[in-house]
Parts: structure tokens; C-alpha cells; sequence
């Protein structure tokens, strides 16, 4: 196997970099699913590079380096600089952000053209996925359901200039072969999007058969029932891959200044411009943004949109205080080791490397 049909890029190893290198596919508990080029195999992390603090914890799509192990699991002892990754907050206590998903191209924006359809988790979805560092798509699912999603398509054309924008149907096939542009060999995409709105009915329309398991949507209150309950990566016949992790759900504004700048680059034009340097764009004389709604060159809902994600980021984005406890913790980590080992020493106890 050619690790490189899993979008590897051999030039992206690290000079001097031990291991073999492999791809995770899926993460369960404590073990990780791995393809390399002896094929499809388990990984676990190997405690002093993971727990010591000095290696990113792997996730769905992370390219790895192993020690592989032919006749059980292999040991992982390095995760590669990520290429593209969404993070999520840690749902440790005092965590901080955690990747959920890693190295994909594409970053599948989906909403169904029945209920699910809304324009403020739109622009949420869009600020996450420009923050990745992968390229948006917004793909309308149920098509078959819509009598006319025309302004559906203007709606999310508006909110997200220059992103593509499609509209299918994994019932009917409406619309499907438009997105066999991006499904090429060694692509990865993600899917984002709330349960019930057919994401796994989009992966197996693309597939052609049955991978993932579809689940109806619950009468009462219109939501799917999750069914994805490990994050994976499925590698499609014609060679794309399609990342589908449960932790999609709970992402957060953890860091995305970046994608805030992309996603409200018509908002974020006027900034700067007021008067005062700390215009708070509430009552100020000489307001740029306050000018640009009441002349109709800004919308008003475009501006809360930004300026209550900008808010949300904002507290999420304490990294001051996330990064002293995180050095805290790898301090203390760091002590309990050498103190076990000393303690096996002691008792002539072996350690795990
Ligand atoms: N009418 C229609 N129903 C769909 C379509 N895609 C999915 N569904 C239905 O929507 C429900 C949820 O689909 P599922 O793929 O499990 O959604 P997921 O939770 O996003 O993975 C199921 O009852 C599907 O049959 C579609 O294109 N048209
Ligand atoms: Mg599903």
C-alpha cells in the first residue's frame, strides 16, 4: 500500500524523522485504526512522547509516525504537523482546544433545504472552515424536498461570496455528479453540518452502496438520531476520502481570527475606519460601521453576525490562561513520570518503551 493514495506527502516528513508513516482513520478509546504501507493496522500512543507532554495528541486524519508491529498493535510515536484541522474545546475540565479532524481539502458546509436551513449557522460554519485552512463548499441537501431553492442558493451566495454553493438530493441523485470534482483521488473532505440533514445518505450516494447507516429523523422534534459514535475516515472506491466525526457537533470559536477575516471580509473593511481608534460602533460620532448600515452598504444582521461570533471567540480565546494551565499540567505530568520511573527502577519494574 502507498500511503501516498491517502494523500500523504513524502516531502512533509521531518528530517531525521524514525518511524514508518501512516494515517489514522479512526479513533476508538485507546486505540487508534491506521493504514501504512503494510496496510491496515491498530496503533497505540506511546506514553512518554503523549502523556510527557511533547506530542499533539493524534486524531481522525492525523498523518502519524509508528513503530509498526507486525503481530499486534504498532506503538505511535510522533503526530506530523497538520496541513488543515478543526479544534474543538477539550471537554477535560481545564482543557483547551482539541483537533477533531485533520489534513482534509475540502470542508463539506451542509444544510437541508427543508427545516435545517439558517443563515447564522451558515456564517458559524463558514468562519470554522475558513479558520481550518481548507476550502469551503456549501452543499443543500434533500433538493427533492425544496419546491424552489433558488433563493436559498442567493441567500448563502450573499453570505459567502466567491464559496461554491450546490444543491442535491441523495434520493433522487439531483445534483451529485457536480460534486465529483472535488472527488478525486487522495482528497480528503469533512462533513459539517447537524444531524439529520443527510450526511450519511450523501456518503453513500457517493459511494454506491450502503457504508454508513442512515437513521431517521425522529417525528417529534424534526432531529436525527447520531449514529456516527467514532470519529472515522472512509476511503471511497474512486479513491477520495470522506472524514465523519461525531465531535463536529460541539465545535466552538476556539481560535478562529483568521476565519473571521475571511468570512466577514465585507464587514471587516469598515474596521478601523471610525473616528476613535476604540469606537465600540454603539453611539460614537464618526462610526464607519454605523455609516455603512444606515446607507445600506452593510447589513445590520451581517454586522450582529460578526460582532457576536468576534464576542464568542472571544471568550474562548483566554489562551493566556489555557497556556499557563496547560504548562502547569505538563510540569506536573512531567514530574509524575520521572517519578515512576524511578520507582521501577526501585522495584525492577520494566518500563513501556
Ligand atoms: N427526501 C430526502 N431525504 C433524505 C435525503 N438525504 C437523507 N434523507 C433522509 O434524512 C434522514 C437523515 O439522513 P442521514 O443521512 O442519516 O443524516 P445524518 O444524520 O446527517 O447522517 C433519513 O431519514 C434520510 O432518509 C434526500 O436527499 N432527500
Ligand atoms: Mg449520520
Amino acid at each position: 500500500m502507498d500511503l501516498r493514495e491517502y494523500g500523504f506527502m513524502p516531502d512533509r516528513m521531518p528530517e531525521n524523522a524514525q518511524g514508518t508513516p501512516a494515517r489514522i482513520t479512526a479513533v476508538h478509546k485507546e486505540r487508534y485504526a491506521l493504514v501504512c504501507e503494510y496496510g491496515e493496522t491498530y496503533g497505540r500512543l506511546k506514553t512518554k512522547e503523549y502523556y510527557g507532554g511533547f506530542e499533539e495528541f493524534p486524531t481522525t486524519g492525523d498523518f502519524v509516525l509508528i513503530r509498526y508491529n507486525p503481530s499486534g498493535d504498532s506503538q505511535i510515536i510522533k503526530t506530523l504537523p497538520r496541513r488543515t484541522f478543526f479544534v474543538r474545546k477539550d471537554p477535560a475540565p481545564d482543557g483547551g482546544g482539541q483537533a477533531v479532524a485533520a489534513n482534509f481539502d475540502y470542508v463539506f458546509i451542509m444544510q437541508s433545504l427543508n427545516q435545517d436551513f439558517n443563515a447564522k449557522r451558515l456564517e458559524r460554519y463558514l468562519t470554522l472552515a475558513w479558520q481550518s485552512g481548507a476550502d469551503p463548499v456549501v452543499v443543500l441537501t434533500k433538493a427533492d424536498l425544496a419546491d424552489d431553492y433558488a433563493p436559498y442558493i442567493r441567500t448563502v451566495e450573499s453570505l459567502a461570496a466567491g464559496v461554491p454553493v450546490y444543491a442535491v438530493s441523495s434520493k433522487t441523485g439531483e445534483g451529485l455528479n457536480a460534486l465529483n470534482s472535488y472527488l478525486t483521488p487522495g482528497k480528503t473532505m469533512v462533513f459539517l453540518g447537524s444531524s439529520g440533514i443527510g450526511k450519511s445518505s450523501l456518503v453513500n450516494a457517493l459511494a454506491g452502496k450502503e457504508i454508513m447507516t442512515v437513521n431517521g429523523i425522529r417525528e417529534d422534534d424534526g432531529k436525527g438520531r447520531h449514529t456516527t459514535t467514532y470519529r472515522q475516515l472512509i476511503m471511497l472506491k474512486n479513491g477520495a476520502m470522506i472524514i465523519d466525526t461525531p465531535g463536529m457537533r460541539e465545535l466552538g470559536m476556539w481560535d478562529v481570527t483568521g476565519g473571521l477575516d475571511m468570512a466577514f471580509s465585507d464587514v471587516e473593511q469598515y474596521l478601523g475606519k471610525c473616528r476613535f481608534s476604540d469606537c465600540t460602533h454603539q453611539s460614537e460620532p464618526g462610526c464607519a460601521i454605523k455609516a455603512a448600515i444606515a446607507s445600506g452598504e452593510l447589513s445590520k444582521e451581517r454586522w450582529e453576525s460578526y460582532a457576536a461570533l468576534k464576542t464568542e471567540a472571544g471568550y474562548s480565546d483566554d489562551k493566556a490562561a489555557f497556556l499557563r494551565k496547560k504548562q502547569m499540567r505538563n510540569k506536573s505530568i512531567a514530574m509524575f513520570n520521572r517519578k515512576r520511573k524511578q520507582e521501577n527502577k526501585k522495584y525492577g519494574r520494566g518500563s513501556d518503551e
